[in-house]
């Protein structure tokens, strides 16, 4: 039984049971009917609650039924079902309220919260918007300004902040049920508080208005936050009952919208990529002490995600004033999720207390995983991991988190190779999503299993891949950023390029985004290459002869383009020396169209997904959409390259 009715004198305790996230399955659609009604029809029986079994309250709808037939009972209806009747109903909230779940909270007369709990409405995420009547009545009940926020960013508000909005009643510390029923007695002989449907909550329109405006603007082709506007709107301007109707009619159209279609692909794709059958069941070795080698931008930033946490930290640098550095950028990021409220000022200075620093590696003697960030070269790394072996206990696990190296051939320097991973971080590291973990030939499954639970702890989404050269995602960067140079000598300029792209729905183009990370890095490692290129592969030098000139990007002022005040203007000086090149190398120019460029690009990120499919570099081809959406800027609500070109 998904629901289940009992009673504490005259209170009746709904509880819903259906794990993990108590989703809104037909089958507690039914339940809540059915439960209703029997609160309705028992004499004995003053008011109810609706209180939820685990870790959460409902976190929406069942959003796997939205690829079935929709059945009766329908959520719209079971909320209106449960805000008629006779007698009060009380939703108790722990863990999430989410979409549907707060929807039926909304029918509920009274909500009462743990101070933990979180409310929202995020069906914008899945390129939805609430459609069981929340755009409604939440609108109604709080007004319109905070209720736009709440839909359009689609993050939910704390218990706290939910309360001084009016969509909560009472807040508890612990013990949810009992207050609840406490809650319950005190109401249950009070009138009933008229239906929110009925209500509307005062709200500034020219305020409202721009915010609006600007809410549509921002959503950059995505179909749900115009919706979400729209849906606002009705909310004010139409009688409840077409307000209703309207949310009905956009949330059905949407519910099969590719856009909708491709979030919720990329929903369970994300929950899917760390499920890896070769450590099912492997128990994760504890770690309480992680150790980082390098404090550079990218080793300060892991060990700010991993203070973050929760985890004590060591960082080892190679001298004093390096090390003094590295640990101040780490402690410059923690300073800034103070500044932003993001951590209060007592856990700061748990953080703090909790990062030390060394220049010796016997510091790291207590370290359970050490991860090394030093600089791309596979001697220096050699030797960081030799000097692991001589210092760390034989059980630590040892991660590299380079971006190109071969980890096998680290790995098999080191006197243990089972124990080395690659953990591939994002930067920002303590911002970014997206952890590739590299498994090498010989890592064991206690070194994988742990690593996936690292990437849990550190809140990202974790995607296995094998050893190659850039792993998923750079491998299919440098891929396409080589059919992108072919696009620029051969006709297109890098302005049309970075423009089709962003049109797309990328962040930004990938000549603006080399501007953005320095040119300079990719040139080391392609001079580093030069030797082993395969002379017959078309090669296109203008990036080189951008760095020859020393244009490195943004941080010199000039690179693709030319910087002024932060703002990018096309140089004629590059222009010129495109145009040349494709002269030189008896290239007749041609334009092209945005849509002809991305074809290319997304035809280039295909054949090379195929490929690391083939080798059996990433497990599936969801892994790898989950890689371009999370680290590479491929706009969510397309899905990633795999899935449009399957689902067109
Ligand atoms: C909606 O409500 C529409 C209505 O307005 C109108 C309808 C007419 N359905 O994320 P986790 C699964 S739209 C089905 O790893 P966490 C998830 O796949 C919905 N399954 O845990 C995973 O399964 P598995 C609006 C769901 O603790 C497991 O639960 N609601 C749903 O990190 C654990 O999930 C949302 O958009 C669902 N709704 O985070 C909320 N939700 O174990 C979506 C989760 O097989 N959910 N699962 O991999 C979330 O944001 C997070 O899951 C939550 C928990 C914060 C709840």
């Amino acid at each position: 039984m998904v629901v289940s009715v009992r009673s504490v004198q005259d209170v009746a305790i709904v509880t819903i049971e259906n794990p993990p996230v108590n989703a809104i399955s037909h089958a507690v659609r039914q339940g809540l009917l059915d439960a209703k009604q029997q609160i309705e029809a028992d004499p004995a029986i003053k008011a109810g609650i609706i209180v939820c079994a685990d870790r959460t309250f409902i976190a929406g709808a069942d959003i796997r039924e939205f690829n079935t037939p929709p059945k009766e009972p329908h959520l719209p209806d079971l909320v209106i079902a449960l805000e008629g009747g006779k007698k009060p109903l009380v939703a108790a909230i722990h863990g999430t309220a989410l979409g549907g779940g707060l929807e039926i909270a909304l029918g509920c007369d009274y909500r009462i919260a743990i101070n933990s709990a979180k409310l929202g409405l995020p069906e914008v995420n899945l390129g939805l918007i609430p459609g069981a009547g929340g755009t409604v009545r939440l609108t109604r009940l709080i007004s319109a300004e905070p209720a736009l926020d709440i839909m359009i960013s689609g993050k939910p508000v704390s218990a706290d902040r939910a309360k001084n909005l009016g969509l909560i009643d009472a807040t508890c510390d612990d013990d949810l049920q009992n207050s609840a029923i406490a809650f319950a007695n005190r109401i249950k002989d009070e009138p009933r508080p008229s239906q929110i449907l009925t209500r509307m909550a005062d709200y500034d329109r020219a305020a409202l208005d721009k915010k609006l405006t600007a809410g549509a603007a921002k959503a950059r082709g995505q179909n749900s936050p115009v919706a979400v506007c729209q849906a606002v709107r009705n909310a004010i301007e139409m009688s409840a009952h077409d307000a209703l109707a309207a949310e009905r009619k956009l949330f059905v159209e949407l519910k099969s919208d590719p856009q909708s279609l491709a979030l919720r692909h990329i929903f369970f794709a994300e929950r899917a990529t760390s499920k890896i059958s070769a450590i099912k069941g492997v128990p994760a070795a504890p770690v309480n002490q992680i150790g980082i080698i390098g404090g550079g931008t990218m080793g300060a930033g892991i060990a700010a995600a991993c203070l973050l946490a929760g985890f004590d930290v060591v960082m080892i640098e190679r001298n004093d004033e390096a090390l003094a550095q590295g640990m101040s950028r780490t402690k410059a990021t923690l300073a800034n999720s103070l500044k932003r409220g993001l951590i209060t000022q007592a856990k700061h200075d748990r953080l703090i207390a909790a990062f030390t620093g060394s220049i010796s590696y016997i510091a790291l003697a207590d370290a359970d995983l050490v991860i090394e960030a030093v600089f791309e070269d596979m001697e220096i790394k050699k030797a960081v991991f030799d000097a692991l072996d001589q210092a760390c206990k034989a059980d630590a696990i040892f991660a590299t988190n380079t971006s190109y190296l071969d980890i096998d051939e680290i790995a098999q320097s080191t006197i243990n190779p089972t124990r080395v991973i690659g953990l591939h971080f994002f930067s920002p590291a303590h911002i970014m999503k997206l952890l590739e973990l590299v498994t090498t030939k010989t890592a064991n499954p206690t070194a994988i299993a742990t690593g996936v639970a690292l990437g849990k702890r550190l809140g990202k989404i974790t995607v296995p891949s094998g050893v190659c050269d850039g792993f998923i995602g750079n491998r299919i960067m440098s891929a396409y950023r080589r059919t992108c140079d072919y696009l620029i000598e051969d006709g297109a300029l890098p302005a049309d390029v970075d423009a089709a792209m962003r049109d797309f729905g990328f962040p930004m183009g990938i000549f603006e985004m080399q501007d953005l990370a320095g040119l300079d890095i990719a040139w080391a490692m392609r001079k580093r290459r030069a030797a082993t290129r395969d002379p017959q592969e078309r090669y296109v030098d203008i990036a080189d002869t951008l760095c020859e000139m020393g244009r490195f990007g943004r941080k010199t002022g000039s690179g693709w383009y030319q910087y002024e005040n932060g703002k990018a203007t096309i140089d004629p000086t590059v222009t010129d020396l495109i145009l040349q090149t494709s002269a030189r190398n008896g290239i007749t120019r041609a334009s092209m169209t945005a849509d002809e460029i991305m074809a290319q690009i997304l035809a280039t990120m295909r054949t090379e997904a195929a490929a690391i499919l083939d080798e059996g570099i990433a497990n599936s081809a969801d892994d790898i959409d989950v890689v371009m959406v999370n680290g590479y800027g491929f706009p969510r609500w397309k899905g990633g390259p795999l899935f449009m070109a399957l689902k067109p």
